[in-house]
């Protein structure tokens, strides 16, 4: 027994760090972090997929608020682990960092994005089961109180086996349930789930993900035999294309394997979600500028060939090319290296090389089978060329003159010149505007009032967007130029905070506006500078009903949710006297509005966030794009919380 006890003691000492510190390991307590969990055994299964030998997984929302996780990989093998002496199973789901340091499978998802490894999740939770079948038996494990091992090993330190099963019936099998000590909440949303499954299903072509939701009972099958070419038809349904079916392209350089798929559409955007080892990375890098040289080469070539481009014409820009694109790059990379401070670009130059390559190769034996695809694509790319050319000068102009813009008729400024306590409101409408104006505190609060609505900035071209005054202002406002140009240090404001009202249009504007820093400022909110102020819904007087004397008593009330949690909470304490609906901003008086809204001290801001890319560009398209009705079903159910994180 005294094995057990020392390897008791490793667990003690390994997952101490992640319960003091959560944060750093999954990034938040809320309800992000709480389906981080949910990833990274995933991500486990996915591997096995990845390796070749995981073709289905199961995960099941159970009834009693824990979830599990089925994979039917080869097993988490069970034999004592060389130098930690505890079966490597313990070793997985005890020791921090264990994700990786066994095993040679090529394609790890770990060590990416996720990556923390199944420890982690334990270290979380206060309950966990892990089940392995592998060569014939089945094995369990349990764990409690964050990852303290239940289950006695046997007398030589080896998990005992419980049964029996098939050879060929192996896998994995773990549930959790999430410790509501750590997480505010540890409720899993069928919907974030659900979601991330279909994300899983185009990206793993072959692989079966059965979900089941034991709260609803519903069950649902993701399964994509196309993969990443229906993850565009998916990404495209809304809009207008060029061709109806999206181009997919596949090949091997080497240890590296590369898929492609991309859809021309009529919008002016161009997307490019790019993946390596089914890890989002965000920020690009070799392999998308391996596709980026290789379309604008073959591009510019058939150009000259079909005489689209005469000797004396210069080459079509890659923006040109890729005017409208929608496209998904998806690598197998044997040894990805993630670089920049979140880890989410890829650094590998061979893999720059090999979706060069292939891309180069592949894309051009398609399009000399479609030449009308490719036909419809260069005419499209001529366009974008003849309006860059006839605008080039209209932007340079807008560009020179911004620095010039009259901000003084709209903004506000604020007093102090220091970036890190200045924060600025944008606010709807002039008469709200005129209020915040007065209630702010002029040191450090900016106002920048917006008349009307903002211009939709995925309908139109770049010089329509660069002459609209409201943009301009923000630019020159903000102070750090915008596209290419733009430069985060130069920021004015640490914080810049959205301020409309709780109705349908205000919903509408601020996505209007995020839509706006999203294409065209997006570090504004990858870093975190973009809030939402979130004034009260309500007023309420009451009189307390419990103390001897009665007492009169006013508070304001966030939302509709929050008011119910008020008048369940009080219940037969309180009786309310007046509830009164704020319709907007425009109803408060200065002071109500600095003590709700404005005071550092007592509002209340929701950060903005993107969590990834795919799932901002299918939002900002699905609320912008050319189809009415799901839009604006879409701004008055979800837009209070479609994107704000919190
Ligand atoms: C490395 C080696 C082997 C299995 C696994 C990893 C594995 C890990 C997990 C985590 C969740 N499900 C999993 N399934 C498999 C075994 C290699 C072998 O059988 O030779």
């Amino acid at each position: 027994m005294a094995n057990y006890d020392g390897s008791q003691i490793v667990v003690l000492e390994g997952l101490d760090p992640v319960r003091k510190r959560p944060g750093m390991y999954i990034g938040s307590t809320g309800t992000r972090g709480l389906h981080h969990l949910v990833w990274e055994i995933l991500d486990n299964g996915i591997d096995e997929h990845l390796a070749g030998f995981c073709n289905k997984i199961e995960i099941t929302m159970l009834a009693d608020g824990g979830i599990t996780i089925k994979d039917h990989g080869r097993g988490v093998p069970v034999d004592k682990h060389p130098t930690k002496k505890i079966p490597t199973e313990r070793v997985v789901y005890t020791v921090l960092h264990a994700g990786g340091k066994f095993g040679n499978d090529v394609y790890k998802v770990s060590g990416g994005l996720h990556g923390v490894g199944a420890s982690v999740v334990n270290a979380l939770s206060t309950k966990m089961f892990v089940e392995i079948r592998r060569n014939g038996l089945i094995y369990q494990d349990e764990y409690k109180n964050g990852g303290k091992p239940v289950t006695k090993l046997d007398d030589k330190g080896e998990l005992p086996s419980v049964g029996k099963c098939a050879k060929s019936d192996t896998g994995t099998t773990v549930t959790f349930y999430p410790d509501p000590m750590i997480f505010e909440t540890i409720e899993f949303k069928a919907d974030t789930i659900k979601k991330r499954l279909k994300e899983i299903a185009y990206l793993n072509k072959g692989l079966t993900i059965e979900f089941e939701d034991k709260h609803t009972g519903e069950k649902k099958t993701y399964y994509e035999e196309n993969g990443i070419k229906s993850f565009i038809s998916y990404l495209t349904r809304e809009m207008p294309v060029l061709h109806p079916e999206p181009i997919y392209i596949e090949g091997k350089s080497g240890d590296i394997e590369i898929e492609v798929a991309f859809q021309y559409t009529n919008t002016y955007q161009e997307q490019i979600n790019s993946y390596c080892n089914r890890i989002n990375v965000v920020d690009g890098g070799s392999l998308v500028t391996g596709f980026k040289t290789a379309l604008t080469r073959v591009m510019n070539q058939y150009a000259r060939e079909l005489g689209m481009l005469k000797d004396k014409d210069e080459n079509f820009d890659g923006k040109d090319i890729r005017n409208g694109i929608v496209a998904i790059i998806s690598i197998k990379h044997p040894d990805p290296q993630f670089e920049g401070q979140t880890k989410t670009k890829l650094g590998n130059t061979d893999a720059k090389t090999a979706v060069d390559e292939v891309f180069a190769k592949e894309v051009s034996y398609y399009f000399d089978r479609n030449v009308e695809v490719l036909k419809s694509i260069l005419e499209n790319a001529l366009k974008s060329y003849q309006a860059r050319k006839a605008g080039d000068k209209a932007r340079n102009a807008v560009l020179k003159q911004l620095n010039d813009v009259d901000t003084k008729s709209k903004l506000a400024a604020c007093s102090s010149k220091k970036p890190e306590e200045c924060e600025v409101y944008i606010v709807e409408g002039d008469s709200a505007g005129g209020t915040v104006k007065t209630a702010r505190n002029r040191k450090t609060q900016a106002v920048l009032p917006l008349r009307g609505k903002i211009l939709n900035v995925e309908k139109a071209t770049l010089e329509k967007i660069l002459s609209n005054n409201e943009i301009k202002t923000m630019i020159a406002a903000f102070g750090c130029g915008i596209g290419d140009d733009f430069d985060l240090s130069k920021l004015r404001y640490d914080k810049i905070i959205i301020l409309t009202d709780a109705d349908v249009d205000g919903a509408h504007i601020s996505t209007l506006l995020l839509t706006f820093f999203y294409r065209f400022m997006p570090e504004l909110i990858m870093e975190g500078k973009v809030y939402r102020g979130l004034p009260p819904l309500y007023k309420l007087e009451y009189e307390t009903t419990a103390a001897k004397k009665k007492e009169k008593k006013s508070k304001y009330i966030l939302d509709d949710f929050e008011l119910e949690k008020f008048k369940r909470e009080n219940e037969g304490k309180v009786k309310l006297l007046s509830v009164q609906r704020y319709k907007g901003l425009g109803e408060m008086d200065a002071e109500q509005l600095w003590e709700t809204t404005l005071d550092p001290e007592r509002r209340v801001l929701a950060r903005v966030s993107i969590s990834d890319t795919v799932e901002a560009d299918e939002m900002t398209g699905l609320l912008m794009g050319s189809a009415v009705p799901p839009r604006r079903e879409f701004i008055m159910t979800e837009a209070k919380y479609a994107i704000v994180d919190k």
